[in-house]
């Protein structure tokens, strides 16, 4: 399998090609004929408990589909090797590192780890309020948008093609996928973690969508490794939770999610750089914070959503 060769890409082209595939979604809306794959509120397939596991070896439409299905998540280990975590790493700290001196007024020149698409302000609803709190957001959050590097996007693109996922999610959605501008994240966490809040990321995508997010750590987190990965519930759920007594309208109150979980229990597994959690927009979970975390974790977060069945406040992105 070819390896990650962010030096050798021409920022200029990459550049070029993001707001190509920005483009073709600007005039665009999702089609709501098309059939969702959780409908809401269907009725639940059983109390299924376990976190679903496979190797990546055993990774095939069907298996994603019957997991999502009966357990609204899948862990997949060992997806993509060792030597291409390493180098996210440092993609990843290059980039957030371009991101703040942006941020402080000394915007680099284009350069493989910065350089975000020219159009991306007049394709948000609200232009610069919009680009500018998000990328605020983003920093306070140790996190910024993968398209403020388009050589980065564009070679994961690749790769992600090469590991067959694109191939996998066409099956998955039953349409071509597309991705998202702004929930294709990369992630170092800031210490010490702040609490994020329970949440589905349906709460501000909507629920009459088709989406998966693969949640990709770059190194070992989770569990009592040190490092936060997540706390997760892996249960099917296909309604929003409820926002009472909840910190965000968007996120859901510690006691809501105990009765959430009452026959479930609730899991933290710890995570192996180049592991994969699949899941969707209904999927109820948070990052781990306290006082025990004390070791930075690396992290892509990439959502892709059917590519009519898209949300539109989260800025398509044609794949
Ligand atoms: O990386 C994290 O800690 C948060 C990830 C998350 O909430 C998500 O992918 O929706």
């Amino acid at each position: 399998m070819s390896a990650l060769r962010f030096s050798e890409r021409d920022v200029t082209r990459d550049q070029a090609s993001v707001e190509s595939r920005l483009e073709t979604f600007r005039e665009i809306d999702k089609d709501p004929t098309t059939p969702l794959l959780v409908n809401t509120g269907q009725e639940d397939l059983g109390e299924c408990t376990e976190l679903p596991q496979i190797a990546a070896t055993d990774l095939c439409a069907d298996i994603l589909r019957n997991a999502m299905q009966q357990h609204g998540c899948l862990l997949v280990r060992g997806l993509f090797p060792d030597e291409a975590t390493t180098k996210l790493q440092r993609a990843i700290d290059n980039v957030l590192d371009a991101c703040e001196a942006n941020a402080a007024g000394n915007a680099p020149q284009p350069h493989t780890f910065f350089a975000p698409p020219q159009n991306l302000s007049s394709i948000m609803p609200r232009h610069e309020r919009e680009l500018g709190n998000t990328r605020s957001f983003h920093r306070e959050s140790g996190s910024a948008m993968c398209i403020e590097a388009p050589s980065i996007a564009e070679e994961l693109l690749r790769w992600y093609e090469l590991h067959e996922l694109k191939d996998l999610l066409t099956d998955y959605f039953g349409e071509k996928p597309c991705l998202s501008a702004k929930k294709w994240v990369l992630r170092r966490s800031r210490l010490p973690v702040a609490e994020a809040g329970w949440h589905q990321d349906g709460a501000f995508m909507g629920t009459d969508i088709n989406s998966l997010n693969m949640w990709l750590p770059l190194n070992v987190c989770g569990g009592s490794s040190g490092a936060p990965g997540l706390d997760i519930l892996p249960k099917r759920l296909s309604r929003i939770a409820s926002a009472d007594g909840a910190q965000f309208d968007w996120s859901v109150s510690t006691s809501q999610v105990q009765q959430e979980a009452a026959q479930t229990g609730l899991t933290s597994p710890e995570f192996a750089p180049g592991d994969a959690l699949f899941f969707d927009h209904f999927f109820l979970h948070r990052t781990q914070y306290g006082p025990e975390f004390s070791k930075v974790r690396y992290a892509i977060e990439t959502w892709f959503f059917g590519q009519s069945s898209f949300p539109k406040n989260q800025i398509p992105l044609a794949w």
